[in-house]
């Protein structure tokens, strides 16, 4: 069984295999959870990030985590909100599907997300909540993984609320 759970904190803090980054397409660093994941990781982190030759959004790449609790990040990119209509549920749910892949290929028990898309980028809250519910749901019903535990780490007390009405 995997237990899917929510709670806020700085993902940075995170004791898990891995924590996801919600980067952008250069994989170089930005602003948000992306900067403080880097800031916190040290710049080894940057140097690996510049040997992974980016990442199409709606994909995602692994490195270690470096000076971080968690033993990887998983980068993950996000697509920018467009309206809706530019594919930007497929490529959000994409997301969350690659970056479980990639943790059950390195045979992870432990993995933190946290609103990929939902902030710079612009995804409303409500809809990338329940697209990042159902998603993690539907992997975890239909794959074999080694994943005991999926954490939704929400960085304000709202995005909380959120999460905790969709897995009650
Ligand atoms: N721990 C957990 N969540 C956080 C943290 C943190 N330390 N800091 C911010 N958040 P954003 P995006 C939340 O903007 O929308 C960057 O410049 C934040 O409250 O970080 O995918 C990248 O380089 C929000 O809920 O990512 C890209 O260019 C969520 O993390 C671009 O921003 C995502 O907000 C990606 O934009």
């Amino acid at each position: 069984m995997i237990e899917l759970r929510a709670i806020q904190a700085d993902i940075t803090t995170l004791e898990v295999d891995a924590i996801v980054n919600a980067a952008n397409s250069s994989l170089l660093g930005g602003g948000g959870v992306d900067g403080a994941i880097h800031r916190a990781a040290g710049p080894e982190l940057l140097q690996a990030c510049r040997l992974l030759g980016g990442c199409k959004t709606g994909d995602a790449k692994l490195t270690r985590g470096y000076k971080l609790p968690a033993s990887f990040v998983i980068h993950a990119v996000g697509p920018v909100w467009n309206g809706g209509t530019m594919g930007e549920p497929e490529l959000l749910a994409s997301c969350y599907r690659r970056s479980l892949e990639l943790a059950t290929a390195e045979r992870l028990t432990g993995i933190a997300f946290p609103g990929i898309s939902t902030g710079v980028f612009g995804y409303p809250v409500a809809g990338a909540a329940e697209l990042a519910v159902a998603t993690v749901r539907s992997f975890t019903a239909s794959t074999e993984s080694t994943l005991s535990q999926v954490i939704f780490c929400c960085f304000s007390a709202d995005d909380l609320a959120v999460y905790r009405r969709l897995l009650d």
